[in-house]
């Protein structure tokens, strides 16, 4: 069976990019393959917090998204990462062998430490490495993500690879990223240049997949849009940044394209449109929200999940760590 590696940072609230960029397709691939879904909380230490507490409960409240969202707990693999040591030891012996000139390429790094120059550290300069370590451990086959996560999966298989030839064994598999549906990379709603983000620090920018439905109507009521009407075709729509994001979203949210939904609004004002959009959204996150309410109430519940995952998933990632250690020289006591 092919096998799924994919995860969420617990940075804070999710968002509807994460939703339709990377849970909705896992929920609808969960039946084909085998998964193995990880909160990413090394990844989340790229953003240093002062308030430690916060990272373990956004930790619990991701796995209760999972959860809510729709993946069975009983049939998928649910973990943080910072349980199975063998991500951080698998990134350091695949650091010994990435070139500066790949990592340097990353746009995500460039732009994340644009934004916050005093949070340029190695952490988030390697996190590509520790990317390629979390999927490479398990011989994941298939990795679904937003459209922003794909240079980093590519670098992933550029490193296996080379890995690979270096050893002259298989001993990775090489992934295949899984970018899918109409909002792979669903943008601010206050600027449709800048994709949507936890770490934004305007709250109007993002739809939180928590967020009651009063707040969602108010957010998509003050998304930006411009003076034209509402546009009768999609494909005119490169300079209307932020009109071609709310209608992406819609057409995600309804499963219908994005002309489709031209069709249904074209030449009308934005208002009506903008309180469809709300009322699909709340239909979409509403179930899953109260879902996730009564999750965060049973936090035992959530934690024999994640030590469940963490049994299961260290069973798995063993066995690749033993055969990179036996390849690169590494002395086996036990
Ligand atoms: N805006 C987005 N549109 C579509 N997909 C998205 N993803 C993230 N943002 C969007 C996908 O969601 C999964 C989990 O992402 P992440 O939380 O691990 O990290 P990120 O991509 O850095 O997301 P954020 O919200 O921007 O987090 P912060 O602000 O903490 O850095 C991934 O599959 C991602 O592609």
């Amino acid at each position: 069976m092919k096998r799924i590696l994919s995860g969420v940072q617990p940075t804070g609230n999710m968002h509807l990019g994460n939703y339709l960029g990377a849970l909705k397709q896992w929920v609808q691939m969960q039946q084909d393959y085998e998964c193995l879904f990880c909160i990413v909380d090394l990844h989340a230490l790229t953003i240093p917090s002062s308030q430690p507490h916060l990272l373990r409960k956004h930790t619990l409240d991701v796995a209760a998204l999972y959860i809510a969202a729709g993946l069975n707990p009983e049939t998928n693999i649910i973990f943080p990462q910072s349980a199975i040591p063998g991500h951080s030891e698998l990134m350091w012996i695949l650091s010994c062998h990435t070139p500066l000139g790949w990592l340097n390429r990353m746009t995500q790094f460039k732009e994340k430490s644009k934004n916050n120059s005093s949070h340029a550290d190695l952490g988030l300069y390697s996190y590509p490495v520790l990317m390629a370590a979390d999927i490479l451990l398990y011989q994941a086959t298939d990795v679904p993500v937003g459209d922003d996560q794909k240079q980093h999966i590519e670098m992933a298989r550029d490193l296996a690879g080379s890995f690979n030839r270096f050893y002259g064994k298989d001993l990775f598999k090489i992934p295949e990223p899984r970018i899918i549906g109409h909002a792979t990379r669903v943008m601010s709603l206050k600027d449709g240049t800048k994709k949507m983000s936890k770490s934004d620090p305007a709250e109007g920018s993002r739809i939180g997949l928590i967020d009651s439905p009063d707040v969602i109507f108010e957010k998509f009521k003050k998304a930006k849009t411009d003076a034209f009407p509402f546009p009768e075709a999609f494909d005119s729509l490169q300079d209307r940044p932020e009109i071609r994001n709310l209608i992406t979203i819609y057409a995600a949210l309804a499963d219908i394209t994005p002309s489709k939904v031209c069709e249904l609004f074209g030449g009308q004002n934005f208002a009506p449109f903008k309180a469809a959009l709300a009322e699909l959204t709340i239909e979409v996150l509403d179930p899953l929200r109260q879902k996730f309410l009564a999750l965060q109430q049973n936090p035992d519940y959530l934690t024999k999940i994640l030590k469940k995952g963490q049994e299961d998933a260290l069973e798995i990632g063993e066995k690749t760590l033993k055969e990179v250690q036996e390849a690169v020289g590494l002395l086996q006591l036990l």
